[in-house]
C-alpha cells in the first residue's frame, strides 16, 4: 500500500471526501447554447481555439459533416462549412465514422486554414478512408482546399480516433485508433506494430510534399521525428500503443497528454514529454495499468510510457474525453489543471498539472450526460458539449462564483492527522508512480 493509498483511506475514515467534494460545487457549468433543432444530435467535437484573439465564435464538428458555427457575442448558430459531400454517407448512427476533428491553423489569422479529419469516399463505391484536409475560409486568405494525409480504413467503422491539431512547433499531430471490430481486444494486431498508421499518433509536416505525384498526399515527414522500433516504421509515427486516443492535448510545457478510451476495464491518460525516448503506451498488451483482460494481455514493453492516470468501469466510467490544461481566466482556480470526463457517466475531473506531471488526485468538477468533447478557446477558456445535442443540453461553459476551493490532497491530510511531511510527500509524488495506481 503506497503513501497515496494510506492518505486516501484516512481521509475516507475521517469523513473529508465528502466535505472536499461538497467545496467542488462552487464552479458552474453553465449552459449557453440552448439545443436548436437544425443542428442537433451527433457532434463530434468543439473547438474555439482559432488563434484569433477575441474570437467569440465556437465551431461544432458533426458527424453528418458539418461544422456550425456559434458565436457568444450574439447568440446565433450559422453554418461555416457543410463538408457532407466529403463524408460521403458513410457516417451512421451505429459506427464512430463521419468528420471527427477539426482544428485551426496557428496561422489562420493570415492564411485563413483550418484542418478536418474525417471518413469518407474518394471515389464512388471505393474504400473508406480516413483523410486529413485543408480549406481555407475565404474571409481570412485565399488557397482552396488540399487533402493533406489519408489512409484506407480497411473496413473499419470503428476505433478510427479522429483528434488532429498543432504541436508547438507548427507540425500536426493526428491520432488514428486501432481500428478494431468488435471481435477483440486489437483484433489486427496493430497496437505493438509500427509498420503502419493504425494504434498511433502521427506528427507530419502540413506544408511540405514528400509525394510530388500523389495529389492526395501533401505532407512531409519532419526531420525530427521519433525513430521508432519494429521491423519498417512508419515514420510519421509519434506515440504508438493506442487503442482509441479521441480527444488529447498538447500541454502548455509541450507534452502529449494522450487520453485513450480502453476497452473493458481501463480507462486512460498518458503524459508523453517531447523528448521522452519511451513512445510505446503498451495496448494492447496493456489496458490502463494492468496486462489487457481478454486474451491479448502482457508484459510492460521495453519501451513502455506507462499511463500517469488511470481509472475503472465500477461507477459507470466507461469512455474517457480528453480535455486541455485550463488556461482562462473565468475560473482562476482551476488554472493549471488538466480538466477531462467520461463519455458514459458524463463525469468530469481536474487533476493539477505541473511540470509534465500530474500532482495529487483527481477531483470532480460536476457533469455533463453524453459528453463528447471539450474544446479551447483562442483565450483559454474551457468548453464542452454533447454527442447528442437535443433534450436538455447544447454548448457549456465553465465559471466561477469567486468560492471555488481546489481540493488539496496535500492539505486534506495535513488536516486530518498533521502529516505535513507525508502531505509533501505526496505533493512531489513523481508521476511515475502516481501511474501504478487506479483513482
Ligand atoms: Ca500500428
Ligand atoms: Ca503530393
Ligand atoms: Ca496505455
Amino acid at each position: 500500500m503506497g503513501v497515496g493509498k494510506t492518505l486516501a483511506a484516512l481521509a475516507a475514515s475521517a469523513g473529508l471526501f465528502a466535505a472536499a467534494q461538497s467545496a467542488q460545487a462552487t464552479v458552474q457549468i453553465e449552459m449557453i447554447a440552448p439545443p436548436t433543432a437544425p443542428f442537433a444530435n451527433q457532434v463530434t467535437g468543439i473547438t474555439g481555439k482559432t488563434n484569433l484573439a477575441g474570437d467569440t465564435r465556437l465551431f461544432l464538428t458533426r458527424k453528418a459533416g458539418s461544422i456550425t458555427a456559434y458565436d457568444q457575442a450574439t447568440g446565433t448558430f450559422s453554418q461555416f462549412r457543410n463538408l457532407q459531400p466529403y463524408v460521403g454517407g458513410v457516417a451512421t448512427s451505429s459506427n464512430e465514422l463521419g468528420l471527427l476533428g477539426m482544428a485551426f491553423d496557428p496561422g489562420y489569422a493570415t492564411n485563413g486554414h483550418y484542418y478536418v479529419y474525417l471518413t469518407g469516399r474518394t471515389t464512388a463505391g471505393g474504400p473508406v478512408e480516413a483523410q486529413v484536409l485543408r480549406f481555407t475560409d475565404p474571409l481570412k486568405g485565399s488557397g482552396g482546399e488540399a487533402s493533406i494525409w489519408k489512409t484506407s480504413l480497411d473496413g473499419a467503422a470503428n476505433h478510427v480516433g479522429g483528434w488532429i491539431d498543432f504541436d508547438a512547433s507548427g507540425k500536426l499531430l493526428i491520432a488514428i485508433g486501432d481500428g478494431g471490430d468488435f471481435s477483440g481486444p486489437d483484433s489486427r494486431g496493430t497496437g505493438q506494430d509500427n509498420s503502419d498508421f493504425f494504434g498511433s499518433i502521427l506528427r507530419i509536416d502540413p506544408y511540405a510534399d514528400a509525394f510530388p505525384l500523389d495529389s492526395a498526399l501533401n505532407y512531409a515527414v519532419p526531420g525530427d521525428n521519433p525513430v521508432l522500433p519494429g521491423a519498417n516504421p512508419a515514420p510519421e509515427v509519434f506515440v504508438y500503443g493506442v487503442r482509441n486516443p479521441y480527444r488529447n492535448t498538447v500541454a502548455p510545457d509541450g507534452s502529449l497528454i494522450v487520453a485513450d478510451v480502453g476497452n473493458g476495464a481501463r480507462e486512460e491518460l498518458t503524459i508523453v514529454g517531447a523528448t521522452d525516448s519511451n513512445r510505446n503506451l503498451g495496448w494492447a498488451l496493456r489496458e490502463g495499468d494492468i496486462p489487457t483482460p481478454g486474451g491479448s494481455g502482457g508484459a510492460e514493453p521495453a519501451d513502455y510510457q506507462a499511463p500517469d492516470l488511470a481509472y475503472g468501469h465500477g461507477a459507470g466510467d466507461r469512455a474517457i474525453i480528453g480535455g486541455f490544461v485550463y488556461r482562462g481566466s473565468a475560473v482562476p482556480e482551476l488554472f493549471g489543471h488538466y480538466v477531462f470526463g467520461d463519455q458514459v457517466s458524463g463525469n468530469i475531473w481536474a487533476i493539477r498539472y505541473e511540470n509534465g506531471q500530474f500532482v495529487g488526485s483527481r477531483f470532480l468538477l460536476g457533469n455533463i450526460p453524453s459528453l463528447v468533447s471539450f474544446g479551447e478557446t483562442s483565450d483559454g477558456e474551457l468548453v464542452a458539449t454533447r454527442f447528442a445535442f437535443g433534450a436538455g443540453g447544447g454548448i457549456y461553459r465553465f465559471t466561477s462564483d469567486g468560492n471555488f476551493a481546489v481540493p488539496e490532497p496535500a492539505s486534506w491530510a495535513m488536516m486530518i492527522s498533521g502529516l505535513g511531511l507525508a502531505g509533501g510527500l505526496m505533493r512531489r509524488r513523481p508521476a511515475f508512480q502516481a501511474a501504478r495506481r487506479v483513482v
